[in-house]
């Protein structure tokens, strides 16, 4: 079999990105996601373009019986994954701590947080049996920085800076490279899902400047994955030349 990635998160945005870049690099893939009519969708859509195989892999990252269930059914050929995308993720509302809807926080927690546990413990595993391996955790800005009412979303990016460290101190005996990519403001249906469809609202966060796309993130992904086995990318953070800070965006409208 080919180099095997796993892209947790591949229904959209930077992880559907990701699938297409390490496709193009000759990778066999396993892409995760809730939404299965767009796994297999992207599932096909690159079977037509590369020559790589795909499987699908259906769940949602909260659900730790379900994690472990789906990903432990995979033949054990599938198990020896290289690579291992933590992208899953998302946030819910932008309002003052006082406001908060405890639903949102709960969904950004179980999902940023425990969501990126659950997998990372399973394939971690393999990759010690295996003897090798790269996680390459996606972080934020918002795991740098904190910003007015992003208070939980920024904790839980924060909170994946520190496991991204954490890991890294683990999974060193192991020569598992560990990587945390963190980007500023990118294109993608990440606000309007923190706006929960406000198409409008979305739309405005990147307006008057140019934002970085799915692809931008997806490249800087593979830059990190394609050194050599021993140079580790501890850490990226990658902005729209507009950005400066998570708040300090330069917009020319
Ligand atoms: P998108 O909304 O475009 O994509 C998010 C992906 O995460 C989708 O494929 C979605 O799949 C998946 N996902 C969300 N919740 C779950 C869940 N409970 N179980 C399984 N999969 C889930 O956003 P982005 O591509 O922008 O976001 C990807 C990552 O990048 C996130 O971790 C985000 O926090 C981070 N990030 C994004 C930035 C941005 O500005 N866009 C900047 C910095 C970091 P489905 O709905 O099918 O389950
Ligand atoms: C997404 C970027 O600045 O909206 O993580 O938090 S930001």
């Amino acid at each position: 079999m080919a180099k095997i990635a796993l892209i947790t998160g591949a229904t959209a945005g930077i992880g559907e990105a990701c699938a297409y870049v390490f496709a193009r690099e000759g990778y066999d893939l396993i892409l995760t996601g809730r939404r299965l009519d767009r796994l297999e969708g992207v599932a096909s859509a690159i079977n037509q373009q590369y020559n790589v195989e795909v499987a699908v892999s259906q769940f949602d990252v909260r659900d730790r019986q379900a994690v472990a269930e789906t990903l432990e059914a995979l033949p054990s050929d599938w198990k020896q994954v290289d690579v291992l995308v933590n992208n899953a993720g998302l946030s819910q509302g932008l309002d003052p701590i006082q406001n908060g809807s405890l639903d949102d926080w709960e969904t950004m927690i179980d999902t940023n947080i425990k969501g990126l546990l659950y997998v990372s413990r399973i394939v971690s595993g393999w990759m010690i049996k295996n003897g090798y391996g790269h996680i390459i955790n996606l972080g934020s800005i918002a795991g740098k920085e904190v910003y007015p009412n992003g208070n939980v979303y920024c904790a839980t990016k924060h909170a994946v800076d520190a496991l991204n460290q954490g890991m890294r101190l683990d999974l060193l005996q192991y020569s598992i490279r560990v990587t945390g990519v963190h980007p500023g403001a990118v294109e993608t249906e990440f606000s309007e899902v923190r706006f929960k469809g406000d198409k409008e609202r979305a739309k405005k966060v990147y307006e008057g400047f140019e934002p970085l796309v799915a692809q931008d993130i997806a490249e800087t992904i593979w830059f990190a994955a394609s050194r050599p086995a021993h140079v580790n990318i501890n850490d990226i953070v990658v902005m729209p030349t507009a950005q400066a800070t998570a708040t300090n965006i330069f917009r020319k409208s």
